[in-house]
C-alpha cells in the first residue's frame, strides 16, 4: 500500500516541478544548434545562458528604458545588495532596441511601446528564460495607463487583459489567418499584490480589467490626435461601454504580455499607474514631477512584492 503513495508523490513532485519550469511552445527550437536572440544581442554561443541567467526569479518589464534603469538600481537598494548601484550596466549594451539589467534574482527590462515591440522583447525574453533553464519564475509589467473613470495616480492590478471589444483574449495574424488566444493572469499574485498595496503608503491600488489598444490616440477614443473620425459623445460613450464592462485602465501592450506568459506557463501580473482620469480629459497636463511620482507607484509596489517573497520585508 505504500508504493502506490510514493508513486504518486513522486507524480505530483514532478509535476511541480515541470509546471515550475519556462516553456516554449515550439519543437523547432530543439534542434537549432544556436539561437541568436537577435534584438537583444545574446545568443546561447556567444553566451553562457544558465550562468548569467539561472537564478533569475522575478522579471520585471516596462516601456521605457531610463525607467527600468532607474527601477534597477531602486530594487538595488530595496534589496540591500552589496556593490554600487551607480554601476549596474545594461546586459543589452550591443543593441539599442532594449535595455536590460540584472540585480540578483530581478532582472529589468524595457519593451517600448505597443504590442509590437514588446511581443518581439518577449518572444526573446521567454527562450532566454528557457535557456537559462530558470525556474518558478514571476513576471511583472509595470507601466503607466489611462484611467477609466479613477483619480490620477490609482494603481491598477489587473484583473483581465482585454481587447478592444472588452474580451480576454488576444488576436494576432498568423500565415495570413487570425488566431486567438486566452490573457488569463495569475490570480494569486494580483491578489497578493492588492495586499501589498494594503500594507504601504500613497499607493490606492485597485484590481480591475485593463484594456489593451494599438494605437494612443484614436485608438484609445482621444479627441486630440492628427486624426479624429468621432464625436465627443461616441468617444464618452466606448469609455462607458468600456467601465461597465469592468475595464479601469487604457494601455498598449497588457493582452500580448498576458497571452505569452499564459502560453508559455509563466505567472504573469500587470501592475500599471493611471495618469489622468479619461472621463475628463485627452492630454497628459500634469506636472513633471507628479508624472514622475506616479511611475514610481507600480516600482515600489513589485519591490515590496519582491522583499517579502524573499523574506526581506
Ligand atoms: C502606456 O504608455 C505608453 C503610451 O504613452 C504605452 O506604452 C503604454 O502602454
Ligand atoms: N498610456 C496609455 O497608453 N494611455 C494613456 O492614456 C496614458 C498612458
Amino acid at each position: 500500500t505504500m508504493a502506490p503513495i510514493l508513486l504518486n508523490c513522486m507524480g505530483n513532485d514532478h509535476n511541480e516541478y515541470i509546471k515550475q519550469q519556462v516553456h516554449v511552445k515550439n519543437p523547432n527550437l530543439e534542434s537549432m544548434e544556436e539561437d541568436v536572440l537577435y534584438h537583444l544581442s545574446l545568443s546561447t554561443k556567444t553566451h553562457n545562458l544558465p550562468e548569467m541567467f539561472g537564478d533569475i526569479k522575478f522579471v520585471c518589464v516596462g516601456g521605457s528604458a531610463n525607467r527600468m534603469k532607474a527601477f534597477s538600481q531602486f530594487i538595488h537598494q530595496e534589496l540591500k545588495l552589496p556593490g554600487n548601484p551607480e554601476e549596474i550596466s545594461d546586459i543589452c549594451e550591443g543593441t539599442d532596441r532594449y535595455c536590460m539589467y540584472k540585480v540578483g534574482p530581478v532582472l529589468s527590462l524595457s519593451h517600448g511601446m505597443g504590442v509590437p515591440s514588446i511581443s518581439i522583447m518577449l518572444h526573446e525574453l521567454i527562450k532566454l528564460l528557457y535557456h537559462a533553464q530558470c525556474r518558478d519564475v514571476v513576471l511583472f509589467r509595470l507601466g503607466t495607463s489611462g484611467g477609466v473613470g479613477l483619480a490620477p495616480g490609482t494603481v491598477v492590478v489587473t484583473d483581465k487583459a482585454v481587447d478592444y471589444s472588452f474580451r480576454p483574449q488576444f488576436e494576432q495574424v498568423v500565415l495570413g489567418k487570425v488566431i486567438t488566444r486566452s490573457t488569463e493572469l495569475d490570480k494569486g499574485v494580483a491578489n497578493e499584490l492588492l495586499q501589498c498595496s494594503s500594507e504601504l503608503q500613497n499607493i490606492p491600488t485597485v484590481i480591475g480589467n485593463t484594456m489593451c489598444t494599438h494605437d494612443f490616440y484614436e485608438g484609445q477614443g482621444r479627441l486630440d490626435g492628427a486624426l479624429c473620425s468621432f464625436s465627443n459623445e461616441e468617444k464618452l460613450d466606448y469609455l462607458k461601454r468600456a467601465y461597465e464592462a469592468g475595464v479601469r485602465n487604457i494601455e498598449m501592450e497588457s493582452t500580448v504580455f498576458a497571452a505569452m506568459c499564459y502560453a508559455c506557463g509563466l505567472k504573469a501580473a500587470v501592475v500599471c499607474v493611471t495618469l489622468l482620469n479619461r472621463f475628463e480629459g485627452d492630454q497628459i497636463t500634469s506636472p513633471h514631477d507628479v508624472l514622475v511620482e506616479y511611475q514610481q507607484r507600480p516600482q515600489v509596489l513589485v519591490s515590496h512584492f519582491i522583499k517579502k517573497r524573499l523574506g526581506k520585508a
